[in-house]
Order: C-alpha cells, then structure tokens, then sequence
C-alpha cells in the first residue's frame, strides 16, 4: 500500500469516528492488508490526531483475554493508543458521542519509570509501575455490526473512543493482579466477571508485552503514561439508561449513567 493510500484510509478511519457514522470494513476493499500495513495505517491515524493538537494519555493493549478473542473472533493480542480527548470524567457517558460503543473492566497501570524493550518482563513492569488503577473502557469500532478482521482493528486504533479511570489507586505490590476478581453489571445484573489472570495470565505481562510490540518500532512506554492492558471481561454493548457498575476485588468500585441527547419515546 502506498503512501497516499495509507493517509486516504487513515482519514476515512477519522472521519468515521468524528461523524459517528460505521464504514464498511478496509479489507473490503483492500483484502491483503497485512498486520504490518494495518500498523502504518495505525501510525498515521495517531500522528494525523497529534497534529490536531490532542494528546496520548498512553498507549493500551486489546484482544488479551481468551474472552475477548473469541468474543471478535480473532487471534492475536493488539496495541492502540488512548488520547486525552477519550477521557471522561465524572459518572455519566453520552451514549450519542458514539457509533455503538460497549464498556469492558481493566486494569490500568500509571508508570513511574519508562520501560524499553525487548525482552521486558511482567516483573520490571511491576517494578517501573507508581500505581495500579480500575478502569472501564468505553470501545466503538467504526466498522458496520463492531465486525472486523485483525489488520481493520489494528487500523482502526483497536477501537478506542473512550476512558473511565477509578479513583482507587493502589501500589502494585499492594495486590495480586492475576487474582483480582472483577464483576460487570448493568442495571444490578452481573453481565461478565473475571481475574486479572485472564488477560495473559498477568496483566502486568500484557503491559510487558506492549513494550515489546513498541520496540519494533523504536517506541517506550514513557513515566508519567497510564497504560490499559486490556479487557479482563468480555465487552458489553451499553444503551440508553443502563446504570454500568463494576466492582474490583481490592480496587473498589466504578459506576456511571448511560445518557442520550438523542429523545426517544
Ligand atoms: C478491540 C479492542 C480491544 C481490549 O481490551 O480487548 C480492547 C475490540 O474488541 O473492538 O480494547
Ligand atoms: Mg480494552
């Protein structure tokens, strides 16, 4: 894939997320796109939000769990990017900033040092880590019914929209991440649960595993960024009124309100 083409579908990603409107898949179009064309397309999409002034909170990890791999029916883990535009604070969520987004249960790590790979292991990422933290992340693929193959997902900035961060904060040490339990509920019915073991059988390992993906493209992740590392639960689509709870063994708990501008009778 050429140049241009690369910035053609960058911005056809974009527009898509800015105009909330689903688009037909890239591989539609282009169905030998490979993992490694799907990244530049990734790369080009960050740099074109970067030069419109947004920031990176840091980057996260997706499709870790068995649960969410077979609930997207892929295979590999994946990385993408959290911007500080996605952010949102306080305990409602306008359902209308999205396509058709769904919420899954994280765990976040704030990183005290910077963490170059190759070769990282879970145990310098607990050791570079200040503090772990709950986190409900809100996903909207652009893609039409959130289907997808790996190299649209990747391009598709691993379908990131949206962030709650918990206020619980805890130091690593302070808990075994594998071992933390986390229940989803809506509207006070539990929807999924899981440990902390789901998501590569350490979240810490996945974090590690990102700074080994970077490193392939001469990239650390940096002190100061929160990092995902990724769905413990399987994703959960939201609607109009939900009352979203999740519950974190150790980690406290996170709620917030599914609004919409939108009436609807
Ligand atoms: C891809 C996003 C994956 C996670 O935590 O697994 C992700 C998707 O499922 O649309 O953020
Ligand atoms: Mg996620």
């Amino acid at each position: 894939m050429d140049k241009a083409t690369i910035q053609e579908t960058a911005r056809f990603l974009i527009n898509a997320e800015v105009e909330k409107q689903e688009v037909t898949r890239i591989t539609a179009k282009y169905p030998d796109l490979s993992i490694e064309t799907a990244y530049e397309i990734q790369e080009q999409l960050v740099q074109m939000k970067l030069a419109e002034g947004y920031r990176i909170v840091g980057p996260k990890m997706g499709l870790t769990s068995q649960a969410k791999m077979k609930q997207m029916n892929v295979s590999d883990p994946i990385y993408g990017y959290i911007f500080d535009y996605m952010v949102v604070s306080g305990t409602e969520f306008e359902l209308t900033d999205c396509i058709h987004p769904k919420v899954e249960a994280e765990i976040a790590f704030v990183l005290g040092k910077d963490i170059e790979g190759p070769g990282i292991s879970g145990a310098q990422v607990l050791a570079a880590t200040e503090y772990v933290i709950p986190a409900l992340e809100i996903i909207d693929s652009r893609y039409e019914n959130f289907q997808f193959t790996l190299p649209d997902v990747i391009a598709d900035n691993a379908s990131s929209s949206r962030v709650m961060f918990g206020n619980c904060i805890q130091r690593p040490e302070a808990l075994e991440l594998d071992l933390v339990g986390v229940t989803l509920s809506i509207n006070g019915q539990i929807k999924d649960l899981g440990a902390g073991a789901a998501v590569v059988g350490h979240p810490a390992n996945s974090v590690a595993m990102l700074a080994n993906m970077l490193a392939k493209k001469g990239e650390k992740l940096k002190a100061g960024q929160t990092i995902l590392s990724g769905g413990i639960t399987g994703a959960i689509m939201l609607n109009q009124g939900d009352v979203v709870s999740a519950r974190f063994d150790g980690l406290g708990c996170m709620e917030f309100i599914v609004k919409s501008n939108k009436n609807s009778n």
